[in-house]
């Protein structure tokens, strides 16, 4: 079987970085990372430094991180220092969802993973636990835009367990609830009766599910597969209290930036990344720094729970 994947492997153009693989090999805690947060999520230094130390608390809290992008049409499952700080600078990369990765590969060019697409290469590669800062949602106003995210639909599809400190507040809550619940996708609060808002540690919505354990996601995740169930695990874990910025401080910024991203008639693709770094410089920095806080918080729980599948 190793041979006929190593096969396989070399006809896509997927390299497994050394490390990985001797983790996928020994079966020892894996946990990937995307990439699109590097390059479309935070400017340039901090997206670098964010991205080694989220690679930093994965190994601390003892499992390998295997960060995923395409680079030159290579489909790579954990980075090399040299390519973390290239795409870290790279100004043109792609961001690939679903529909945009294997044409990236065949045009070898380079690209960032969204939620959607790291979780594609996660589950190719036999990664099941993922952790990012937020997933995309189904956007305000989408009643009329259509704009409900990829990640949704994939996390209906792919058995990964992805950890997030819930959805961005720039999205509408409530419906991004219920279109997971449509498509029988599991949000669990961890340790939390409440549904965590990204920069912001609570919202006003109840918590779908609740888990206290990492321990428990991880047999809920075995359960899921045992039953045959396609599709991922949510878990929405809090920011912590002393890194978060309360709803009613982010609420009037986020605000402007949507009424801002109208006025341009920003949409597609660029809604996101023009959202957040509109709310980076409305809050003065203060959106990065809590968004690096509660990245880290979810790398060590998403190795918590690979180290218990
Ligand atoms: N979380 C962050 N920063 C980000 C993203 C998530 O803290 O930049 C990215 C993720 O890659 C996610 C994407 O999959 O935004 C969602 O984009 P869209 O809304 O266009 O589907
Ligand atoms: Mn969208």
């Amino acid at each position: 079987r190793r041979i006929l994947l190593r096969e396989r492997y070399e006809m896509l153009n997927c390299q497994i970085a050394p490390n990985v693989a001797e983790a996928l090999t020994k079966k020892t805690p894996i946990v990937a990372l995307e990439s699109t947060i590097i390059t479309h999520g935070m400017p340039w230094p901090q997206n670098l430094d964010m991205a080694k130390s989220v690679e930093s608390c994965v190994r601390e809290a003892g499992a390998t991180p295997a960060t995923i992008a395409v680079i030159d049409g290579v489909l790579k499952i954990g980075l090399s220092a040299t390519d973390l700080t290239h795409l870290a600078q790279t100004k043109n990369a792609a961001k690939l969802s679903r529909a945009d990765l294997a044409l990236c590969m065949a045009q070898k060019k380079t690209g960032a993973t969204t939620v959607a697409a790291t979780m594609i290469a996660a589950n190719f590669a036999g990664i099941s636990v993922f952790a990012t800062g937020g997933i995309g949602g189904v956007h305000r106003g989408a009643e009329n835009s259509f704009d409900i995210s990829a990640d949704l639909r994939e996390l209906a599809l792919t058995p990964v367990t992805v950890v997030a400190a819930g959805a961005k507040a720039i999205l509408d809550i409530p419906k991004t609830l219920e279109v997971l619940e449509t498509y029988g996708v599991p949000v669990i609060c961890y340790r939390s009766d409440v549904f965590p808002a990204f920069w912001s540690a609570r919202s006003s919505y109840p918590a779908p599910l609740r888990m206290d354990e990492a321990k428990e996601i991880a047999l809920a995740h075995k359960m899921r597969a045992e039953l045959s169930l396609s599709g991922g695990q949510l878990v929405a874990n809090p920011i912590p209290l002393g890194d978060q910025i309360p709803q009613s401080e982010i609420d009037p910024m986020i605000a402007q930036a949507l009424t801002e991203a109208a006025q341009q008639k920003i949409t597609a693709k660029a809604v996101t990344p023009f959202l957040l770094s509109r709310v980076f410089d409305l809050t003065q920095g203060r959106s990065l720094t809590a968004n690096i806080a509660l990245v880290l918080n979810n790398a060590r729980l998403a190795a918590q729970i690979a180290q218990n599948l």
